[in-house]
C-alpha cells in the first residue's frame, strides 16, 4: 500500500476533488469564486465521497493568463483554512512557491504543481522544506503557448523521460523521494492522441516507482472522442463525466494512486467498484 506522509492510507485508488476558485476554468469557472461557497462545495465533494480536495486560484485552461500571487492568495488561502479546519485533507494548486509555503501554514496537506516545479525557482525549497506530498506533473510551459509545445519523438518516452529528470532535479534540491508523486498533464502541450497514448501507458509511469495521479477529468479530449456523431461539435464539458469515471475505474486498475475529478461521486463509486474486483482477483 502506497502511504505519503500527511495523508490518509487508503486500500484504494484515492479520489481528489476539485475546487477551482477561478473565474475562468473551462468547466466550472465563477462557480466556486466566491469563499463560502468555495468551502461548501469543497465539503459536498467530500460528502460525496472524495479523500482530498485541491484548491485552486489559477486557471490554466489553453490560452489563459497568469493571475497576480496578491489576487491567488486572496482566492485560495480563506477556502484552504476552513476546509482544513473542518477535517478535510486540502491539496493545493499552485505554481507559486509563495501560495504552496502558505497554504500549507493554512492547513494544506499536499502541493499540486502542474509546472512540477519549473514555474517557479523557489518551488523546491519550499517543499523541502514544508515536508508535503508534491504533486510533480508533466509540464512544458505556461499555458498561453503550450498548445506549441506539443511535439514529441515518443509520447510516452518523453514524458517519463522528462518527469524522471524532474524527480531528480527535486531530489537534488533537498525534496525527499517518500514526498513525490508523478502525473502525466494530460492536455498540457498535448493533443488527444497524446492523452491516450499516456493512459494507455501508464505502466510507464507507475514503473518510475512513484504514486500517480491522473487528472483526466472532463477534458477536452473526452468532448472530441464524444463528439456529436451529425455536427462533430464537442460534448460540452459538463457532460464529459461518465467518461471521466471510466476513465478513473481504468486508472485505478492500472494502478493509479488517485484521481483528480469535478464530479466526485461517480469516481467514488467506481474505484472501489475497482478495489472489489481486485480484491476478489487476489483471492481467486
Ligand atoms: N489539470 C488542471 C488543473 N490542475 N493538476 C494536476 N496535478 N494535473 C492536471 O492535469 C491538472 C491539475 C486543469 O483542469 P481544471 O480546470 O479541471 O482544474
Amino acid at each position: 500500500m502506497i502511504h505519503l506522509p500527511g495523508l490518509p492510507r487508503l486500500d484504494r485508488c484515492a479520489v481528489m476533488g476539485i475546487v477551482n476558485v477561478t473565474p475562468d476554468s473551462f468547466s466550472d469557472g465563477g462557480l466556486w469564486l466566491d469563499p463560502a461557497a468555495a468551502v461548501a462545495h469543497g465539503l459536498r465533494l467530500t460528502t460525496s465521497g472524495a479523500d482530498l480536495v485541491d484548491v485552486g486560484g489559477e486557471s490554466t485552461r489553453p490560452g489563459s493568463r497568469r493571475v497576480t500571487e496578491a489576487e491567488e492568495l486572496r482566492r485560495v488561502i480563506p477556502v484552504v483554512r476552513e476546509l482544513s479546519a473542518a477535517g478535510v485533507a486540502v491539496s493545493i494548486d499552485t505554481m507559486r512557491a509563495s501560495v504552496a509555503e502558505q497554504a500549507v501554514a493554512a492547513g494544506a496537506r499536499l502541493v499540486n504543481d502542474v509546472s512540477g516545479g519549473l514555474a517557479d525557482p523557489a518551488m523546491a525549497e519550499v517543499v523541502a522544506d514544508t515536508g508535503a506530498p508534491f504533486v510533480v506533473m508533466h509540464w512544458r510551459g505556461q499555458s498561453a503557448d503550450m498548445d506549441s509545445l506539443a511535439v514529441y519523438r515518443d509520447v510516452v518516452a518523453d514524458v517519463a523521460a522528462e518527469l524522471a529528470q524532474r524527480m531528480e532535479a527535486l531530489l537534488a534540491a533537498g525534496v525527499k523521494e517518500e514526498q513525490l508523486i508523478l502525473d502525466p498533464g494530460l492536455g498540457f502541450a498535448k493533443t488527444s492522441e497524446h492523452n491516450w497514448a499516456l493512459l494507455g501507458r501508464l505502466d510507464a509511469l507507475t514503473a518510475l516507482g512513484r504514486p500517480v495521479l491522473v487528472a483526466a477529468s472532463r477534458k477536452r479530449f473526452l468532448g472530441t472522442l464524444l463528439a456529436n456523431p451529425e455536427t462533430g461539435e464537442p460534448r460540452p464539458a459538463r457532460q464529459r463525466d461518465d467518461a471521466t469515471a471510466a476513465i478513473s475505474a481504468l486508472s485505478a486498475q492500472a494502478g493509479a494512486w488517485a484521481v483528480r475529478v469535478h464530479d466526485v461521486a461517480g469516481t467514488a463509486d467506481a474505484v472501489r467498484v475497482v478495489a472489489a474486483w481486485q480484491q476478489a482477483a487476489r483471492r481467486g
